[in-house]
């Protein structure tokens, strides 16, 4: 353990993200904390560029076009207009929005008010809504009035019922109903801070993949977060010049910033939203508006390879396609640069921190191999065995990270921090890897039970947990099994109770009536008698899943 460090993993402060000061000192000295933060670089844009387009996106089917001056105006009246409600910096704000322009506005005026948003997907629903609002201790929440056919003012109401201390709820684009109306903002200056906020402070807070229990929140600095994507900018070509695409949900830090919207419009350059990550959203704005460059996970890499062979579209204006957020095997790599005639680059990152990409120069072996390396040369990388001893290059083993991008700690949460973290400040990633002798990484596997269902982590805890409170249910296994198209899949074993037989359907039904995100559902589920455990004595649940997935997967075989 370092002489002069606290134990970090204790964080509590919900503002203040803590690296010990050794640590502080070394990465400022380094200059990788600049003391930007998240505003400075727009106020500039929209002073120096400020006809150059920003942000181009559909709200409610209409399409938006912002130059720098125009966003710049749109953060500040918002700023003013949270701040107006009687929020006050620091205060938590719970945002729920999808990929129309207003993300960024909404986002960045709160960053502009000092205020410290928490970013939901638009998948979520109540339980997951109101345990980010709970955790995080949020005093509002902000929501489109609908998108993808959901109405989220009935959230809304759901969150306002179960969180009575919430004091705002903020509706974006449409019909406020009895909430506040984003859109009836108006600016006033006299009201905006003076001072931007503390680059070390928490500029937002990130939500957790979730391997165990519910999701964790992710404290960011801007001082942290900046640097992660103003290095990924030079790593992945960003320039003024640059158009990127965000078509996975915007709220996602891959997205967001691998080298995503936050490197682009660090740069200077042009985000296009696309509504939606199938080809036939995205493909006339990337032929419409040139785009260069935009990150998928797995599975729909290889439905835009495919679909590309018989576009009329033209995608002649994309340069490099970054595809992460799960394991892209080699064979699905080879049919990505097949199909799509342009740079690919594999991207393993984490909403924790450290972030791999391979290079754009890199031999095909190793773009099509690898899943990259770390972004900084201060990014401290551990591949160690089931006793923390640190392996050899070529072995497998657990991966550990710190550095000047990975958090110390969650928010709000000790017994979380406690596993996750070792007592000198490394994040346990929960993924299994080799490291070849140069230093790229090739993601083998996990430790940890969630599914990884096309990007989208899903804790087995979590999903067993809610299925247990089922009135059928006696006992709840969840797996992840192998799925063509998602990657991953989840199946649920469940023990019915005595006397009971559930269908399936119908548990499937009440646990979207139950109001988590459709995404958690199970895929599959199987009811078994029992799960045998006498037989083979005392089993964790960790085992209990091992053997569970391999009867599946052995009958499915059989
Ligand atoms: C990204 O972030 P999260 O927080 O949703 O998920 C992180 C986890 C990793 O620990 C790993 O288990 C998995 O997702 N993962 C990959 C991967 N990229 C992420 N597993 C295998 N191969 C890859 N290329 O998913 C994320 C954050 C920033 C950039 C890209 C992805």
């Amino acid at each position: 353990m370092t002489p002069t460090m606290t134990d970090t993993r204790q964080y509590q402060h919900p503002l203040q993200q803590v690296w010990p000061d050794d640590f502080v000192q070394r990465y400022r000295e380094a200059g990788y904390w600049r003391g930007e933060t998240m505003t400075a670089f727009l106020r500039e844009h929209a002073a120096q560029h400020a006809g150059h387009t920003a942000i181009v996106g559909y709200t409610q089917g209409v399409l938006q076009r912002w130059n720098y001056a125009e966003f710049w105006r749109r953060v500040e009246t918002a700023a003013a207009g949270f701040l107006a409600l009687g929020l006050a910096p620091g205060d938590r704000v719970v945002v729920q929005l999808g990929n129309v322009p207003e993300f960024y506005s909404v986002v960045f005026g709160l960053f502009r008010a000092g205020l410290v948003p928490v970013y939901a997907l638009p998948a979520h629903r109540i339980t997951e809504i109101a345990h980010f609002a709970s955790k995080a201790e949020a005093s509002a929440y902000v929501a489109l009035q609908q998108y993808e056919g959901f109405d989220y003012r009935t959230l809304a109401r759901e969150l306002k019922a179960a969180r009575p201390t919430l004091e705002h709820i903020v509706i974006v684009a449409g019909d406020a109903g009895e909430f506040t109306s984003f859109d009836a903002f108006e600016p006033h200056p006299a009201l905006l801070p003076v001072q931007d906020a503390d680059p070390q402070s928490v500029a937002f807070l990130q939500i957790s993949g979730g391997s165990t229990g519910l999701s964790k929140l992710i404290p960011r600095t801007h001082d942290d977060y900046i640097y992660s994507f103003r290095a990924s900018n030079e790593i992945c070509g960003i320039t003024p010049a640059s158009v990127y695409m965000v078509a996975l949900p915007a709220a996602h830090n891959f997205p967001m910033s691998s080298p995503g919207a936050f490197g682009a419009l660090y740069a200077g350059a042009t985000v296009v939203l696309s509504p939606s990550p199938s080809p036939e959203a995205a493909f006339p704005l990337i032929a419409q508006e040139k785009v260069d460059s935009l990150g998928l996970v797995p599975p729909l890499a290889l439905l835009w390879a495919q679909a590309a062979a018989n576009t009329g579209h033209d995608l002649s204006s994309l340069r490099v396609l970054q595809v992460g957020g799960a394991k892209l095997t080699p064979e699905a790599a080879r049919r990505v640069i097949g199909g799509l005639k342009c740079q690919l680059q594999q991207v393993f990152g984490m909403a924790e921190g450290l972030v791999n990409y391979t290079r754009l120069d890199d031999p095909e072996e190793t773009i099509i191999e690898t899943q990259g390396r770390p972004i900084s040369p201060a990014d401290e990388v551990l591949v160690v065995d089931d006793h923390g001893h640190p392996l050899d290059s070529g072995k497998t083993g657990y991966l550990l990270t710190r550095g000047p991008y990975t958090i110390r700690a969650y928010h709000n949460d000790d017994g979380a921090n406690t596993r996750s973290f070792t007592e000198d400040g490394f994040y346990r990633t929960g993924d299994v890897v080799t490291r070849t002798p140069d230093g790229y990484l090739v993601v083998q596997g996990r430790a940890t039970d969630h599914i990884n269902r096309a990007g989208e982590k899903v804790s087995a805890e979590e999903i067993e947990d809610q299925l247990l409170a089922h009135p059928q249910v006696f006992d709840a296994t969840v797996v992840s099994i192998p799925d063509e198209y998602l990657g991953e899949r989840s199946c649920a074993f469940i023990i019915p109770k005595a006397g009971e037989t559930p269908r399936s359907p119908d548990i499937k039904r009440w646990m979207r009536e139950r109001g988590v995100a459709a995404f958690k559902v199970p895929d599959q589920i199987v009811f078994v008698d029992s799960f045998d455990t006498t037989a083979v004595g005392k089993t964790s649940r960790k085992e209990l899943r091992t053997r569970l997935r391999a009867q599946l997967l052995d009958q499915d075989k059989g």
